[in-house]
């Protein structure tokens, strides 16, 4: 590999992490260093160099479209080995991203989440299902695990027509193990010594990768001979629409790697977004017991209930707790950016054309715009008061501009419904005092969190005074 240093850079403190390597938590390395270093650095590892950043003047002024446009930066040419011409991993410049952009943006408008709206509710209940007879065994739920199991489902049926049954097997589905080792593959790549042999880690992601494109393959395959036209899907959409403006539509190929694509984008980084907010609910009892009372005022003592589409939209603050979790672990924790012509970065920093920065979302959620506690987990920092007050580049879970996340209210409508459908049915508890550890597949999970759960009773729903309240009188 070509050595690739950058220009020292005013500023701008040069880490070599070469001795110890990036190891199996990258993320979580940077955010170390960025709490000795600063919000932005070059991180240096066998003389190659990447620019990370931070600060929030620096991550508003990337997020010019003018000046920057996202980068494909080495994890997602390595993605692309998979993912290819996808629209995650497509470059802004290559037909096809601009072309499936065009045409799947209605897919993912907020009106289309009615469409999704029933498959999402079974999905959930499938899941309900699995842990009412986990809670009456009595035996700990892995909450990754699950809320891998109901996100693939999801995206799989809601997308493409296509039922993984994960919950009908004891092992998540072949086609989560081969991508997630995919995933690590590409994260592990990053990390490669030069002149080490690779071969087998090499060979071995070829089968994956061969693996994903004939589940995928057939997933298509199954839909031969039905109606595409009136199918109301992502698949459906792709094998017809035609562009907009200019008539054309996707090739097979395409197709096969936008399938490929939103398998993984839909369902890893969801299903992390949703285990974190619910390990954040174990951890504060408080925040649990004010979810709880809006599901409550929602669903009074009903057992069973089946939200619909626009009660959704209602759970304000379920959704609050879902952005604090997102903020403190994006689950998607880093994008690229490059600099379309000679500038200078935040008026401070000099890049020429074409050099790339990297944003690290967990550490920009920490920033002093976050107040004094940026560790404390507090859902009042998303009222529309306090979003309001706050430049809207202080928060990026979904990444910045036109490639910014196309999933994104498809992700938030699931897990809203899910966390809410969740303590509105079960009390959660942390049996095993769970010490967060996470893991890094390119995307955060907390590895091997699990939870043991005890039904609610409606008399446990009846509007219970919120903790604090009636105290917080009579201490005045
Ligand atoms: C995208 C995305 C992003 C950006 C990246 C860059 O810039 O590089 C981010 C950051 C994200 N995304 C994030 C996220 C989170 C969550 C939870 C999610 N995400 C979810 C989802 C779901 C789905 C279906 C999706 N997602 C999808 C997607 C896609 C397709 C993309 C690409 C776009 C373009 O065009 O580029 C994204 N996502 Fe997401």
């Amino acid at each position: 590999m070509h050595p690739r240093t950058i220009d020292t850079l005013p500023g701008v403190p040069v880490v070599d992490i070469t001795a110890v390597g990036p190891g199996r938590t990258p993320i979580q390395q940077l955010m170390e260093l960025m709490r000795e270093h600063g919000p932005v650095l070059v991180r240096r590892l066998h003389g190659r160099d990447a620019l990370f950043a931070a600060d929030l003047d620096l991550v508003a002024d990337l997020a010019d479209e003018k000046r920057f446009a996202k980068h494909v930066g080495p994890a997602l040419e390595n993605v692309r080995e998979f993912a290819a011409d996808g629209l995650f991993t497509a470059y802004n410049d290559e037909s096809n991203w601009a072309r499936a952009h065009d045409i799947l943006m209605p897919a993912f408008a907020l009106g289309s989440m009615r469409t999704y709206h029933p498959v999402m509710l079974k999905v959930a209940q499938r899941l309900i299902a699995s842990w009412d007879r986990d809670a009456r065994a009595g035996r700990p739920v892995n909450v990754p695990d699950d809320m891998t199991r109901m996100t693939l489902d999801t995206i799989g049926l809601a997308g493409f027509g296509y039922d993984f049954g994960s919950f009908e097997r004891a092992e998540p589905h072949p086609f989560v193990e081969s991508m997630v080792r995919c995933l690590e593959w590409s994260m592990n790549r990053l990390a490669r010594v030069p002149g080490q042999d690779h071969s087998a880690a090499d060979a071995a992601f070829r089968d994956d990768a061969a693996y994903l494109a004939q589940v995928v393959d057939d997933v298509i395959a199954s839909r031969a001979g039905t109606d595409q036209r009136d199918a109301e899907d992502l698949l459906g959409l792709m094998l017809s629409a035609e562009h907009p403006r200019d008539g054309s539509t996707l090739d097979a190929a395409n197709i096969r790697n936008q399938v490929i694509t939103f398998l993984i984008a839909g369902h890893e980084t969801t299903s992390g977004a949703m285990s974190f907010a619910l390990y954040c609910l174990a951890k504060h009892p408080t925040a649990l017991q004010l979810v709880q009372r809006e599901v409550d005022e929602l669903w009074g003592e009903r057992t069973d209930p089946e939200p619909t589409y626009d009660e959704v939209g209602k759970l304000t603050y379920t959704r609050q707790v879902l952005n604090e979790a997102l903020r403190l672990w994006p689950t998607a924790a880093a994008f690229s950016r490059h600099a379309l012509q000679d500038t200078m970065l935040g008026g401070r920093i000099p890049l020429r054309a074409g050099q790339s920065v990297t944003v690290l979302a967990p550490m920009l959620h920490r920033q002093p715009v976050w107040g004094d506690n940026p560790e404390l987990f507090d859902p009042t920092r998303f009222t529309p008061e306090a979003e309001a007050a706050r430049s809207v580049h202080a928060f990026k879970p979904f990444g910045t501009g036109e490639r910014a996340c196309i999933g994104r209210q498809f992700a938030l409508h699931e897990a809203t419904m899910l966390l809410a459908m969740l303590v509105h049915r079960y009390r959660l508890q942390d049996h095993a005092d769970y010490r967060l550890t996470i893991k890094e597949t390119l995307t955060l999970k907390p590895d091997g969190f699990t939870l043991t759960l005890a039904p609610r009773t409606p008399a446990d729903r009846v509007h219970t005074p919120l903790p604090g309240a009636a105290p917080a009188a009579t201490q005045a």
